[in-house]
């Protein structure tokens, strides 16, 4: 079988001192952090769709500009058999336990809904001998329902019913070859789930169909017997002037709304998170406080330009915040940290796929083991539980237990008057976490 990584050995770890680019300096997989080892705490995943499928395209260069020794065959099936084989060498190569895919990245689209079935078949038969030869797993599969010309106005928030059901065909099949191939979770991104113009558009029928698509995807993963955990990645527009599932707390109340909260969770992308004008922390810690907080797709975008740029995650104190938020809800459960990230179009050579995910892997094993520190010594928790304490006892008791009401509560502000002032303490606080890193 034919090597596509020449050169290129098992990524070691080697330590902080090390200097060879091709070592982990801080993702060492069998470290023990807070109970756990590191690949039990990080779950780290390949996106195949951008390490593999990639071409190096931006929205000026629509023609792919790599030249990948897996993307040679005139056979389109041969081609795909190939990148599958290139993406297991290099997922092995790296150490990193997932991958995930969309149907369409892993098995090009055929003339008819059944080739197109045919492909997958035969792929994801390809796919569990190299899953059982190497043991790297599939943390999620998805399907591909924007790419297609058919999808032009969405999937199941499509104004025509038949293309409605293509993507309903089309999802049932990419969750039973999920199903078939032992993934972790299911992941619905709506690539164009939401409008270009409101002018044309019924936006309450449309939220309406999307809940309907939803429902049929929990009775089918019942019928089907897949366990895995069903997730919803929020993301606030584009191509889409605006999508349904815009951010953490969208989704949320979309779910509650459509009788569909206990059989979602989220999966946050940093990137996402921030098109939608917020932090890549403020996402997760929302859909955590619910208790919905599912999985993670790992990158960033780049302050100086407005889309959705899927660079490595390279931000320590964005891993940091984001791993504090991971170990206080007990763990990622059965989500992982994908890297649904891609290297930049000038970065050609096929080593620089291994150093980009070095970097995004150091990068969250670091924040994992600040994180880890910051919560041991309580170094903010101590803090933020005693700015609460006026709800334990007194007045503030009674109010969280529900047991006053606004005739006792301005009783009370009569006899007691100002409150005192009390600082936040925020620059100390930052101080407290740099002194960490
Ligand atoms: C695109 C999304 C996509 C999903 C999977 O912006 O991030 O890659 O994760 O369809
Ligand atoms: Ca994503
Ligand atoms: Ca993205």
């Amino acid at each position: 079988m034919s090597e596509f990584f020449r050169g290129i050995e098992k990524i070691a770890y080697e330590g902080p001192d090390s200097k060879n680019p091709l070592a982990f300096k801080h993702y060492d997989a069998e470290a023990m952090v807070g109970g756990k080892t590191m690949a039990e705490h990080l779950r780290f995943s390949v996106a195949f769709w951008h390490s593999f499928k990639g071409g190096g395209i931006d929205p000026f260069g629509p023609t792919p500009v790599y030249d990948r020794p897996w993307d040679r065959a005139t056979d389109p099936m041969q081609r795909a058999e190939d990148t599958l084989r290139a993406a297991f060498e290099f997922i092995t190569k790296l150490g990193a336990p997932f991958y995930c895919w969309h149907d369409r990245d892993i098995a090009p689209e055929g003339e008819s809904l059944k080739e197109s079935n045919d492909r997958l078949d035969h792929i994801v038969g390809l796919a569990e001998q190299l899953q059982a030869d190497t043991g790297v797993r599939l943390l999620w599969g998805t399907s591909n329902c924007f790419s297609n010309a058919r999808f032009t106005h969405g999937a199941a928030t499509n104004p025509d019913a038949h293309v409605f059901a293509w993507a309903a065909a089309q999802i049932k099949k990419a969750m039973e070859c999920t199903h078939r191939l032992g993934g972790a979770n299911y992941v619905f991104w709506g690539g164009r789930e939401g409008y270009s113009s409101l002018l044309n558009t019924n936006m309450a029928h449309e939220q309406d169909q999307l809940a309907r698509f939803l429902h049929m995807a929990v009775e089918h993963k019942k019928a089907i017997g897949f366990t895995g955990t069903l997730l919803v990645e929020p993301k606030p527009k584009e191509p889409t002037k605006h999508q349904y599932d815009y951010d953490a707390a969208t989704v949320l109340s979309f779910l509650r709304k459509y009788d569909l909260l206990d059989e979602f969770k989220l999966n946050i992308e940093a990137n996402h998170a921030t098109l939608a004008g917020h932090t890549f922390e403020h996402d997760l810690q929302l859909a955590s406080a619910d208790g919905k907080l599912g999985s993670i797709d790992a990158n960033r975008g780049d302050y100086l330009l407005g889309w959705d740029t899927d660079q490595f995650p390279t931000d320590l104190y964005s891993t940091t915040y984001a791993m504090l938020v991971i170990l206080k809800q007990g763990g990622i459960a059965s989500g992982g940290i994908n890297f649904d990230a891609k290297v930049r179009r000038g970065s050609c050579d096929l080593e620089d796929l291994f150093h980009a995910h070095i970097g995004g892997m150091d990068s969250f094993a670091r924040g994992l083991t600040l994180a880890q520190r910051i919560i041991d010594d309580g170094a903010l928790d101590s803090f933020v539980e005693a700015r609460y304490a006026s709800y334990r006892s007194g007045i503030g008791e009674k109010i969280m237990r529900g047991e006053t009401n606004f005739a006792e509560l301005e009783a009370y502000v009569h006899q007691h008057g100002e409150p005192e002032k009390r600082s936040g303490r925020e620059e100390m606080l930052e101080n407290i976490v740099n002194s960490y890193l």
